[in-house]
């Protein structure tokens, strides 16, 4: 899955693609160098982002899914049930729901839907989040609103375990370490761990540097995190980038 985010305020790629024919243009692109699904966004997520109004999201995003949706798989990356709705009818056929409370609407208008685990929102999601036991609580939360989406109607349910929504770098790689627990309930898992904070500390300190490297300088660990997915059985990869992504999958899987 190629992230394709149209905001100016992404934790990594923000102001990139502001422009229609800049976003459609790196949407191309990402296809030509491997993506299945492009993922279409029009808000930010990270800590601290500043909510946008339903019509700056549908402005920002609809005529990027309108034109990329004609040669292939388009995801809506939204909370928001009018842009949903809209992205669809413009031809997305994926719901990427980080809210996970979208399956009502991916049950009625039937298509695909990514049920993603976080606790709050991004104004409050990294205040000292807790858990007794994270991997078991995030794997229930999912296995329970996945059954519900499903009995619902909803026609393919993807589980998510929102690397970074309101979980500590430990957290991170708790869910991680034990991937496995989420790929054994049967629902085909997406992760995203692309250029995210957790990986800049760990190559930071192997570094010997002062400061956590900054996002786009994290490829080497967004590689290896998504290769230690793949291996165990994740389906699905979001990443910022596509073509050494596929390389290294094509190797790991040789
Ligand atoms: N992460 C981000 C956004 N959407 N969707 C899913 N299913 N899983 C994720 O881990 C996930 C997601 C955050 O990354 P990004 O889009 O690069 O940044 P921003 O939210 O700042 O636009």
């Amino acid at each position: 899955m190629g992230i394709l985010n149209i905001t100016p305020d992404s934790f990594s790629d923000g102001g990139s693609f502001l422009a229609p024919e800049a976003a459609i243009a790196h949407g191309r692109q990402l296809r030509a160098e491997g993506a299945h699904v492009l993922d279409v966004g029009g808000e930010s997520t990270r800590p601290g982002a500043v909510p946008v109004d339903d019509a700056t999201e549908l402005a920002r995003v609809l005529p990027v899914v309108e034109a990329l949706a004609l040669d292939g798989p388009v995801s809506i990356d939204t909370t928001k049930p009018a842009v949903a709705r809209a992205a669809v009818a413009a031809g997305a056929t994926l719901i990427n729901d980080v809210s996970a409370t979208l399956w009502p609407i991916a049950a009625e208008l039937g298509v695909a839907w990514v049920a993603m685990h976080r606790v709050g929102t991004p104004a409050t999601m990294q205040d000292a989040p807790r858990y007794d036991d994270v991997v078991a609580e995030v794997r229930s939360f999912l296995v329970e609103i996945a059954e519900r989406a499903a009995a619902a109607g909803v026609p393919q349910v993807w589980i998510d375990p929102g690397i970074g929504f309101g979980k500590t770098f430990d957290h991170n790689w708790s869910l991680l370490r034990h991937i496995d627990d989420l790929v054994a309930t049967g629902f085909p898992v997406v992760l995203g761990t692309s250029r995210k904070a957790f990986l800049g500390s760990v190559l930071a300190t192997s570094d010997g540097a002062a400061d956590p490297v900054p996002p786009t300088d994290r490829l080497e660990g967004s590689l290896a995190t998504a290769t230690w997915a793949m291996a165990h059985g994740v389906a699905m990869v979001r990443v910022h980038d596509v073509l050494p992504t596929v390389q290294a999958a094509r190797v790991a899987a040789a």
